[in-house]
């Protein structure tokens, strides 16, 4: 098997190589602490995990699995696939805890652009795509891979349409302003300020936000992702019930990481709102 066919038999349709020197290095700690450095090279790849079934109250990456776990069990795979070929190699997949700026990564590997939502878009999947990257010391030709042309960073539309809906307004303002992203809010530990609360219960979402990646044109016609793992045990609406009744469960899902108070505050607040909108 070429790894183009692993690829394929995983359902991973875009992927890229690129040397890692065309990365912004985002902590350089997880390059030496796995032995790699910045002579080493990327293979970008794209998680499609859009499905049909459309969320209530919460956005579209928490209301599947969380993709954290399926990345690490298809990185066991990918690499235990190269290092058979490779035993000298060095392979380590990484995905949002990583070393670079992923968005810039995947953009100057031509796999997307990158929108004034700060995402990575794609034709394809509009920005419902997570992101991932192999790092190693051996050259992509000698893993049947070419080295991508260098692409220059290329932006959306600019149609003003994120802009316009972000709640928060932090789109096209500098890095403090990012902290007030709704998605943030909703991740935020301990209690929250009356205004962060208004915002969770006007928006809607009690995990992340989507609001820019919704009104973003590209997501009009965007497909759904092919990718199992993301088409079931999906949650629609997360009111307490649900919750509760997740048991062990609890631990598969995308806000697990930041413990059972916080998302059940969040719930809390729709409950909450539910409640007044009957009376
Ligand atoms: C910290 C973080 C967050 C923080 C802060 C976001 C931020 N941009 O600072 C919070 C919690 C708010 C967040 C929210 C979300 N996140 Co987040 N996040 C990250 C993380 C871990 C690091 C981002 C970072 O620090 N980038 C570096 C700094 C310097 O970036 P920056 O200043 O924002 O620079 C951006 C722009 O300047 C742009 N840019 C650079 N040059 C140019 C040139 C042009 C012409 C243009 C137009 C733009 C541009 O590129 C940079 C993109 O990151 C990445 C994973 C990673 N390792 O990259 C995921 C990541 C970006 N997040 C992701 C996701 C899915 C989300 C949410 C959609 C989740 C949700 N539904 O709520 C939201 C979207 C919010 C938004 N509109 O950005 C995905 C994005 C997938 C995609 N298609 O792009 C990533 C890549 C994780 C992954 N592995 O899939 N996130
Ligand atoms: S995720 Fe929501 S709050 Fe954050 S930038 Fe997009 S629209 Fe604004
Ligand atoms: S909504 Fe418009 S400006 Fe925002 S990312 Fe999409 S195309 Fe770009």
């Amino acid at each position: 098997m070429t790894i183009k066919d692993f690829f394929k038999s995983h359902n991973i349709e875009a992927y890229s190589a690129i040397p890692l020197s065309r990365c912004k290095i985002l902590r350089e700690y997880l390059l030496t602490k796995n032995g790699l450095d910045r002579d080493c090279y990327a293979i970008m790849m794209l998680f499609p995990y859009r499905c049909e079934k459309k969320p209530i109250n919460l956005t579209v990456y928490a209301s599947v699995r969380d993709y954290h776990s399926y990345i690490e069990s298809f990185s066991r795979e990918l690499e235990s696939f190269l290092k058979e070929k490779h035993p000298q190699g060095k392979f380590k997949v990484f995905s949002d805890h990583s070393p670079i700026d992923e968005v810039h990564g995947c953009c100057v590997s031509g796999l997307g652009f990158i929108g004034d939502n700060g995402l990575l878009i794609t034709e394809k999947y509009s920005s419902f795509v997570f992101l991932g990257e192999c790092i190693t010391d051996v050259d992509p030709k000698e893993l049947g891979l070419e080295l991508a042309n260098e692409v220059e960073v290329r932006g959306c539309l600019h149609c003003g349409k994120c802009k316009s809906a972000c709640p928060s307004g932090c789109i096209g303002q500098d890095v403090d302003k990012k902290l007030e992203c709704l998605s943030a809010i909703t991740q935020k530990k301990g209690a929250l300020s009356e205004d962060e609360e208004a915002l969770i219960v006007k928006n809607g979402s009690i995990w992340g936000c989507d609001i820019c990646q919704n009104v973003c044109p590209y997501t009009r016609n965007a497909e759904y992702t092919p990718v199992e793992f993301f088409r079931n045990d999906v949650i629609q609406c997360l009111d307490l019930e649900t919750l509760e009744a997740l048991g062990e469960e609890f631990n598969t899902r995308p806000f697990a990481w930041r413990g059972m108070d916080t998302i059940k505050r969040n719930v809390l607040l729709y409950e909450n709102k539910m409640r007044r909108e009957k009376k």
